[in-house]
């Protein structure tokens, strides 16, 4: 079974946002934004934009009917720049008008007085200040601080990770439509269609009921449109509320770069105790999260690096402090993993130090503190099923590891040149959102009297193969094949009060929703078999399309069912709703049971590096991952492949730069470079293990969105040992990425450091 839409995307088929015919009498609208990242707006003046041609209306704050307000979890953020300015790229006036090109020209045109203020960038800065989002937060796990005198060893450290461009081939756009008694519709480009109704409602002071909201699928996601997308969606229903006319909004793609958040960059101290054994007794750490300048989901963010800061080692003494902190830039936002990687970034990075600081592999100390069976998490949740130890020592044996790190050693010798460099990266990821409460789904499904069938759930489409999945469920569990299914738009008007496709929950979620209603249809219309031909229903079946027991008539059709159903009356529509069993979470003592389940995984990688210019190419990453039973090994390997990749970006070379003043600096594809095939691994192999899978998870298939991409902090552990091979003893900052340059710059002391014997020698 294969991802049903690649073949329609291949052929132009498949339809965006930006594919939708315009309506006569559209309106384009544009964007005036902040060109300072803090300041006073004193005035604004409007009046050449305003004669400029093809311009039909500019909107400010002023024009908002109901409150100037898009803060999900803080309400911190205007639609439309009120009294200061946070960052640039914030949103300061809409410029409605005949063409996208007229609109465009007349931002030029718009002059704002901005008196400024004092900027932040950098979160320590931020917390020195307490400019802070939210109060801090701590998990504890035992007592660390009495827990350092069993320690044999003692290492502390700074790291640091950097923020991440989601770079969805789409950039983000809404298009909406006036309806009848003062509503709107709009189609967004969003994966929490129901954020985008419920924000709508809020600005133009209508209730939800009046707003409408369509998503067929998305060109990529990953996190920028969990909340970001609400802005977009919401400017352009204010435009087509206040004109009555149809008003398309779609941002360039620096547009897009310069004004939307990205991953977190996180600053963090850390410091690590183990006994003789190399056994982990005690680890403490404090992240310094760059929220940027409005809450949008920096508090949830911030809450899933505690949950991950330990990564899938146990860990009896932890302390783990996270201080989300208010800077002027944009504000920034969930990205797959949502604050995961970036805690088990440090404690990798922990780990890494004292294996350079005793001359021990690191993997030496990472394989001997791997969660076993029943280990509790810092949250208090015990490793359930855990298949830690299983997928390392399945990585190890299968890709060799052993003769891996020979080869590496071996290379190592005859190359002065070309270093190579091993790493192994253990993952362990907890699926479901972490507020418990969004852990909900519906499900529609429709069967057609013709037996095909129509389903609904809130599942949004971003090419992660949800919709297939989706489709699969209700095939399976109606018994027929798929060709007969069709997963419809997610509608906010089919199914209502959506939680975001996130978490990496959404098949599971909407999945189970389906399964669940597909079920109910399924023993209703075996009922109505039932005492149409006078037979026991405990008996019946249906498979491949037939109706199966003895005493039916071999005839019987799954069309002739439903047809005959229909007849008689019997409803043919049935609405699940699911919520995740079990889970459970107590902020006020930082304990719980928040996840449905874990995943785990392990990946080898091995890079080889070029010590005269910096640069390195990745030899092969070697994955065993936990998939439990797949229902889809195709889809599901794409996710692993991807998220491996996306993973290897952020830790190489994808590096956002901001000026002191705010500015973005990498703001186009220039400047700003992803993973391209040349960039990716030469090998990537994806191993699925043998695990069972989890009761939670839809049809024992775990969750592959995000976890993933974890792997690809083994990228950056991996160049850090080909530095080390070329320039020994030498500790690199932990600093990710690890683009060229700073590999360049590792392996060689600074030019003041410098005698002629400090050199290396280089052939
Ligand atoms: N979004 C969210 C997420 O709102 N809550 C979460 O726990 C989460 N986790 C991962 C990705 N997005
Ligand atoms: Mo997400 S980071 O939108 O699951």
């Amino acid at each position: 079974m294969n991802h049903l839409d690649p073949v329609r995307h291949v052929r132009g088929e498949s339809s965006y946002l930006d594919d939708i015919p315009v309506q006569q009498g559209t309106l384009y609208a544009a964007v005036f934004e902040a060109a300072v990242a803090h300041g006073r707006l004193r005035g604004l003046d409007l009046a050449a934009a305003r004669a400029a041609p093809g311009v039909v209306r500019i909107l400010t704050a002023h024009d908002v009917p109901g409150e100037n307000q898009i803060g999900g979890i803080v309400p911190d953020e205007p639609v439309l720049a009120e009294g200061t300015v946070h960052f640039r790229g914030q949103p300061i006036a809409l410029v409605l008008a005949h063409t996208e090109r007229q609109a465009q020209a007349a931002l030029h045109l718009i002059k704002a007085d901005i008196e400024p203020l004092p900027i932040i960038t950098d979160p320590r800065v931020a917390a020195a200040h307490n400019e802070l989002i939210v109060p801090p937060r701590t998990f504890r796990l035992g007592d660390s601080r009495t827990a350092w005198a069993d320690c044999t060893h003692v290492f502390e450290g700074v790291a640091e990770s950097g923020g991440q461009e989601h770079l969805y081939i789409e950039t983000q756009g809404a298009y909406a439509f006036p309806t009848e008694m003062g509503g709107v519709r709009i189609v967004s480009s969003t994966q929490g269609p129901t954020a985008v109704q419920r924000h709508t409602a809020h600005v133009l002071g209508i209730g939800m009921h009046q707003v409408e909201v369509d998503v067929t699928r998305l060109g990529g996601g990953f996190g920028g449109k969990e909340d970001q997308a609400t802005p977009w969606g919401v400017l352009a229903a204010l435009g087509a509320f206040l004109t009555r006319r149809p008003v398309k909004l779609v941002l360039d793609r620096m547009a897009d770069m310069r004004m939307t958040g990205k991953r977190h960059p996180y600053s963090s101290d850390f410091r690590i105790g183990l006994d003789t054994d190399l056994k982990i007794v005690a680890y403490e750490v404090t992240f310094y999260q760059n929220a940027g300048a409005a809450a949008d989901l920096s508090p949830a963010v911030l809450e899933r690096t505690l949950f991950h800061c330990t990564n899938s080692y146990f860990i009896p003494n932890v302390t783990a402090t996270a201080y989300s902190c208010r800077t002027n830039l944009p504000p920034n936002t969930a990205f797959r993993g949502f604050g995961g990687p970036q805690g088990m970034f440090v404690i990798e990075s922990a780990i890494a130090k004292a294996a350079e600081e005793l001359g021990v592999p690191a993997s030496e100390i990472q394989r001997r503190n791997l969660l076993r069976e029943n280990d509790l998490l810092p949250y208090r949740q015990p490793a359930e099923m855990c298949h830690a130890e299983q997928a390392w020592d399945t990585a190890a044996d299968l890709y060799n590891l052993p003769r891996l790190r020979e080869e590496v050693a071996e290379f190592n010798q005859q190359n002065e040149r070309l270093k190579k460099g091993l790493s192994v990266m253990p993952i362990c990821f907890g699926i479901s959102f972490t507020k418990t409460p969004m852990n909900q789904s519906r499900a529609l499904v429709h069967i057609y009297t013709d037996g095909t069938v129509g389903v609904s759930t809130g599942a949004v489409e971003m090419g992660q193969g949800v919709n297939t999945k989706i489709a699969q469920v209700a095939a399976q569990t109606l018994g027929i094949s798929i060709d007969r299914v069709k997963v419809e738009s997610t509608n906010t008007t089919r199914v209502a009060n959506t939680s975001p496709s996130a978490a990496s929950a959404t098949a599971d979620l909407n999945g189970k929703a389906t399964e669940m209603a597909c079920q109910a249809l399924r023993e209703r219309l075996l009922r109505h078999a039932s005492t149409e031909y006078t037979l026991n229903y405990e008996g019946l079946e249906i498979r491949d399309e037939q109706v199966l027991a003895a005493g039916v008539p071999a005839e019987t059709t799954w069309e002739k069912l439903v047809s005959s159903a229909y007849w008689r009356r019997v409803s043919l529509t049935e609405n699940a709703h699911y919520a995740t069993p079990d889970i459970h979470f107590d902020a006020t003592i930082e304990q719980g049971y928040p996840f449905a389940y874990h995943v785990y995984g392990t990946a080898l990688t091995v890079v080889t590096v070029d010590c005269l210019r910096g640069t390195y190419e990745l030899d092969a990453v070697h994955i065993a991952h936990d998939f439990g039973q797949s229902m889809n090994p195709a889809v599901d390997r794409g996710q692993i492949e991807g998220g491996a990749v996306q993973g290897i970006g952020w830790m190489t070379m994808e590096e956002l730069i901001y000026n002191e003043e705010g500015r973005l600096l990498s703001n186009s594809l220039n400047s700003y470079k992803i993973p391209d095939l040349y960039a990716a691994p030469k090998v990537l192999d994806v191993h699925f293990l043998d695990t069972p899978g989890h009761p939670r998870a839809i049809f024992r298939s775990k969750a592959v969105g995000e976890p993933p991409l974890m792997y690809g902090i083994g990228a950056y552990f991996a160049i850090r040992d080909a530095v080390r091979a070329f320039r020994s003893g030498h500790q690199p900052t932990f600093s990710a990425p690890f683009t060229p340059e700073k590999v360049l710059l590792n392996l060689y002391p600074p030019v003041s450091a410098r005698s002629a014997a400090a050199w290396p020698s280089v052939s």
